[in-house]
Protein backbone atom coordinates (compact mmCIF):
# COMPACT_ATOMS: atom_id res chain seq x y z
CA UNK A 1 0.00 0.00 0.00
CA UNK A 2 0.91 3.53 -0.84
CA UNK A 3 0.04 6.19 1.53
CA UNK A 4 -0.56 10.38 0.90
CA UNK A 5 -0.21 12.90 3.59
CA UNK A 6 0.05 16.68 3.60
CA UNK A 7 -0.62 19.58 5.95
CA UNK A 8 -0.29 18.29 9.50
CA UNK A 9 1.08 21.51 10.64
CA UNK A 10 3.01 20.37 13.79
CA UNK A 11 3.48 22.79 16.31
CA UNK A 12 0.53 24.86 15.12
CA UNK A 13 -1.90 26.55 17.80
CA UNK A 14 -1.89 26.32 21.09
CA UNK A 15 0.41 23.60 23.03
CA UNK A 16 -2.76 21.27 23.76
CA UNK A 17 -4.00 21.51 20.28
CA UNK A 18 -0.14 21.13 18.51
CA UNK A 19 -0.04 17.65 21.02
CA UNK A 20 -3.84 16.26 20.04
CA UNK A 21 -2.40 16.86 16.06
CA UNK A 22 1.01 15.38 16.62
CA UNK A 23 -0.87 12.18 18.84
CA UNK A 24 -3.41 12.11 15.74
CA UNK A 25 -0.23 12.00 13.33
CA UNK A 26 1.51 9.52 15.32
CA UNK A 27 -1.24 7.15 15.83
CA UNK A 28 -1.90 7.54 11.95
CA UNK A 29 1.86 6.71 11.56
CA UNK A 30 1.49 3.10 13.12
CA UNK A 31 -1.46 2.73 11.20
CA UNK A 32 -0.29 2.60 7.97
CA UNK A 33 2.75 1.89 9.03
CA UNK A 34 1.80 -1.97 9.31
CA UNK A 35 1.49 -2.30 5.62
CA UNK A 36 2.98 0.57 4.01
CA UNK A 37 5.36 -0.01 0.96
CA UNK A 38 5.75 4.43 1.38
CA UNK A 39 4.05 6.92 3.02
CA UNK A 40 4.56 10.11 1.25
CA UNK A 41 4.18 13.22 3.20
CA UNK A 42 3.02 16.54 0.76
CA UNK A 43 4.20 19.57 2.55
CA UNK A 44 3.51 21.02 5.64
CA UNK A 45 4.67 18.28 7.80
CA UNK A 46 5.52 21.33 10.23
CA UNK A 47 3.93 24.60 11.18
CA UNK A 48 7.47 26.13 10.78
CA UNK A 49 10.50 24.52 10.60
CA UNK A 50 14.61 26.16 10.50
CA UNK A 51 17.14 24.26 11.20
CA UNK A 52 21.23 25.18 11.54
CA UNK A 53 23.68 23.07 11.29
CA UNK A 54 24.12 21.45 14.90
CA UNK A 55 20.61 23.29 15.82
CA UNK A 56 16.84 21.74 14.90
CA UNK A 57 13.70 22.79 16.80
CA UNK A 58 12.31 21.68 19.94
CA UNK A 59 8.80 19.12 19.96
CA UNK A 60 7.54 17.09 17.46
CA UNK A 61 9.38 13.69 18.64
CA UNK A 62 6.56 11.19 18.76
CA UNK A 63 6.69 12.32 14.73
CA UNK A 64 10.56 11.76 14.36
CA UNK A 65 10.93 8.88 16.42
CA UNK A 66 8.30 7.30 14.28
CA UNK A 67 9.71 7.94 11.19
CA UNK A 68 13.25 6.75 11.70
CA UNK A 69 11.27 3.48 12.95
CA UNK A 70 9.24 3.22 9.85
CA UNK A 71 12.85 3.84 7.65
CA UNK A 72 14.80 1.64 9.71
CA UNK A 73 12.32 -0.94 9.16
CA UNK A 74 12.47 -0.30 4.91
CA UNK A 75 9.53 1.92 4.69
CA UNK A 76 10.17 4.27 1.95
CA UNK A 77 9.34 7.89 3.80
CA UNK A 78 9.25 10.63 1.00
CA UNK A 79 8.59 14.49 1.99
CA UNK A 80 7.75 17.20 -0.53
CA UNK A 81 8.43 20.10 1.45
CA UNK A 82 5.33 22.84 1.22
CA UNK A 83 5.17 26.30 1.82
CA UNK A 84 5.56 26.34 5.89
CA UNK A 85 8.81 23.81 5.83
CA UNK A 86 10.43 25.14 2.85
CA UNK A 87 14.05 25.38 5.09
CA UNK A 88 14.00 22.11 5.90
CA UNK A 89 17.59 21.17 5.22
CA UNK A 90 19.55 17.32 5.75
CA UNK A 91 18.38 16.61 9.13
CA UNK A 92 15.53 14.47 8.50
CA UNK A 93 17.66 12.35 6.06
CA UNK A 94 20.46 12.22 7.89
CA UNK A 95 18.46 11.79 11.09
CA UNK A 96 15.39 9.79 10.14
CA UNK A 97 16.20 8.28 7.11
CA UNK A 98 13.42 10.80 4.86
CA UNK A 99 13.75 11.32 1.51
CA UNK A 100 13.06 14.85 0.89
CA UNK A 101 12.24 16.56 -2.28
CA UNK A 102 11.87 20.51 -2.40
CA UNK A 103 9.65 20.35 -6.20
CA UNK A 104 7.02 18.42 -7.20
CA UNK A 105 7.80 14.36 -7.76
CA UNK A 106 6.91 12.24 -10.96
CA UNK A 107 6.78 8.65 -9.52
CA UNK A 108 5.64 5.43 -10.79
CA UNK A 109 3.77 3.57 -8.56
CA UNK A 110 1.78 0.37 -8.57
CA UNK A 111 1.63 0.57 -12.70
CA UNK A 112 0.41 4.57 -12.18
CA UNK A 113 2.28 7.52 -12.99
CA UNK A 114 1.67 9.75 -10.13
CA UNK A 115 2.40 13.64 -9.80
CA UNK A 116 2.61 14.75 -6.73
CA UNK A 117 3.23 18.33 -5.44
CA UNK A 118 2.44 20.16 -2.65
CA UNK A 119 0.72 22.59 -4.45
CA UNK A 120 2.00 26.21 -3.47
CA UNK A 121 3.96 28.02 -6.05
CA UNK A 122 2.63 26.27 -8.71
CA UNK A 123 2.23 28.80 -12.03
CA UNK A 124 4.52 31.40 -10.67
CA UNK A 125 5.76 32.47 -14.19
CA UNK A 126 2.91 35.09 -14.10
CA UNK A 127 3.33 36.16 -10.72
CA UNK A 128 6.26 38.72 -10.28
CA UNK A 129 5.62 39.18 -6.80
CA UNK A 130 5.26 35.79 -5.69
CA UNK A 131 8.39 34.90 -7.94
CA UNK A 132 10.28 37.38 -6.14
CA UNK A 133 9.51 36.76 -2.47
CA UNK A 134 10.24 33.02 -3.38
CA UNK A 135 13.62 34.19 -4.66
CA UNK A 136 14.16 35.78 -1.58
CA UNK A 137 12.77 32.71 1.01
CA UNK A 138 14.37 30.01 -1.10
CA UNK A 139 17.83 32.13 -1.60
CA UNK A 140 20.68 29.83 0.11
CA UNK A 141 23.33 32.39 0.48
CA UNK A 142 20.65 34.38 2.52
CA UNK A 143 19.68 31.53 4.53
CA UNK A 144 22.69 30.75 5.21
CA UNK A 145 23.32 34.27 5.84
CA UNK A 146 20.17 34.29 8.43
CA UNK A 147 21.46 31.01 10.06
CA UNK A 148 25.03 32.94 11.32
CA UNK A 149 23.18 36.19 11.95
CA UNK A 150 19.53 35.09 13.98
CA UNK A 151 19.88 33.61 17.10
CA UNK A 152 17.67 30.66 17.10
CA UNK A 153 15.47 31.38 19.61
CA UNK A 154 14.80 34.25 18.42
CA UNK A 155 14.50 32.87 14.49
CA UNK A 156 11.87 30.27 15.90
CA UNK A 157 10.11 33.01 17.65
CA UNK A 158 9.69 34.75 14.89
CA UNK A 159 9.22 31.98 11.96
CA UNK A 160 5.91 30.62 14.59
CA UNK A 161 4.72 34.09 14.50
CA UNK A 162 4.89 34.22 10.64
CA UNK A 163 3.67 30.74 9.82
CA UNK A 164 0.59 31.42 12.19
CA UNK A 165 0.20 34.64 10.38
CA UNK A 166 0.39 33.23 7.02
CA UNK A 167 -1.87 30.07 7.96
CA UNK A 168 -4.56 32.55 9.45
CA UNK A 169 -4.62 34.79 6.35
CA UNK A 170 -4.76 31.61 3.86
CA UNK A 171 -8.03 30.65 6.02
CA UNK A 172 -10.73 30.01 3.06
CA UNK A 173 -13.47 32.48 2.51
CA UNK A 174 -15.32 30.07 0.33
CA UNK A 175 -15.65 26.93 1.59
CA UNK A 176 -16.34 24.26 -1.05
CA UNK A 177 -14.76 22.86 -3.99
CA UNK A 178 -13.75 25.94 -5.55
CA UNK A 179 -10.84 26.61 -3.27
CA UNK A 180 -9.11 23.34 -5.02
CA UNK A 181 -10.49 24.32 -8.38
CA UNK A 182 -6.89 26.43 -8.81
CA UNK A 183 -5.29 23.01 -8.40
CA UNK A 184 -7.12 21.30 -11.08
CA UNK A 185 -6.81 23.79 -13.49
CA UNK A 186 -3.23 22.96 -13.28
CA UNK A 187 -3.01 19.37 -13.00
CA UNK A 188 -5.50 19.58 -16.73
CA UNK A 189 -2.60 21.79 -18.52
CA UNK A 190 0.22 19.69 -17.01
CA UNK A 191 -1.32 16.66 -18.50
CA UNK A 192 -2.45 18.77 -21.64
CA UNK A 193 0.80 19.53 -22.45
CA UNK A 194 3.22 15.99 -21.06
CA UNK A 195 4.08 13.46 -23.46
CA UNK A 196 3.60 11.11 -20.54
CA UNK A 197 0.44 11.98 -18.91
CA UNK A 198 0.06 10.92 -15.19
CA UNK A 199 -2.85 8.90 -14.30
CA UNK A 200 -3.16 10.80 -11.21
CA UNK A 201 -2.50 14.24 -9.14
CA UNK A 202 -1.80 14.35 -5.48
CA UNK A 203 -1.53 18.06 -3.98
CA UNK A 204 -2.32 19.65 -0.78
CA UNK A 205 -1.83 22.68 0.83
CA UNK A 206 -5.22 24.17 0.14
CA UNK A 207 -6.51 22.34 3.28
CA UNK A 208 -9.79 20.85 1.24
CA UNK A 209 -9.99 17.25 0.36
CA UNK A 210 -11.44 16.65 -3.14
CA UNK A 211 -11.70 13.81 -5.41
CA UNK A 212 -12.17 14.97 -8.88
CA UNK A 213 -12.24 12.41 -11.68
CA UNK A 214 -13.31 14.14 -14.76
CA UNK A 215 -12.20 13.56 -18.77
CA UNK A 216 -9.48 10.90 -17.88
CA UNK A 217 -8.33 13.31 -15.54
CA UNK A 218 -7.94 12.51 -11.75
CA UNK A 219 -6.75 15.28 -8.73
CA UNK A 220 -6.76 13.93 -5.16
CA UNK A 221 -6.58 17.00 -2.99
CA UNK A 222 -5.73 16.01 1.12
CA UNK A 223 -6.99 17.64 4.15
CA UNK A 224 -4.99 19.00 7.17
CA UNK A 225 -4.64 17.66 10.33
CA UNK A 226 -6.52 19.78 12.83
CA UNK A 227 -9.62 18.07 11.36
CA UNK A 228 -11.24 15.56 14.05
CA UNK A 229 -10.95 13.03 10.42
CA UNK A 230 -8.67 14.21 8.63
CA UNK A 231 -8.58 12.86 4.84
CA UNK A 232 -5.54 11.26 3.21
CA UNK A 233 -4.96 8.69 0.48
CA UNK A 234 -4.26 5.50 -0.51
CA UNK A 235 -3.07 3.47 -3.76
CA UNK A 236 -3.40 -0.36 -2.94
CA UNK A 237 -1.27 -2.80 -5.03
CA UNK A 238 -3.42 -2.74 -7.88
CA UNK A 239 -2.87 0.80 -8.73
CA UNK A 240 -6.44 2.11 -7.12
CA UNK A 241 -6.22 5.47 -5.72
CA UNK A 242 -9.16 6.56 -3.00
CA UNK A 243 -9.32 9.36 -0.26
CA UNK A 244 -10.07 7.74 3.48
CA UNK A 245 -10.54 9.71 6.09
CA UNK A 246 -8.59 8.93 9.66
CA UNK A 247 -10.53 8.99 13.10
MN1 LIG B 1 -0.85 23.91 4.81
Amino acid sequence: MYYFASDVHLGAGDPAQARRVERRFAAWLDRVGDDAEAIFILGDLFDFWFEYRRVVPQGFVRILGRLAALTDRGVRVVFITGNHDMWVGDYLHRECGVEVHTAPLEIALAGRRLFLAHGDNLKIERRPLLRFMNAVFRSRPLRWLFARCVHPDLALRFGQWWSGKSRKSHRNYVSDDRTTDPLVAYAREYAAASSERPDCFIFGHMHWPRDYAADGLRVLCLGDWSAERPVYAAIDPEGCASLREWS
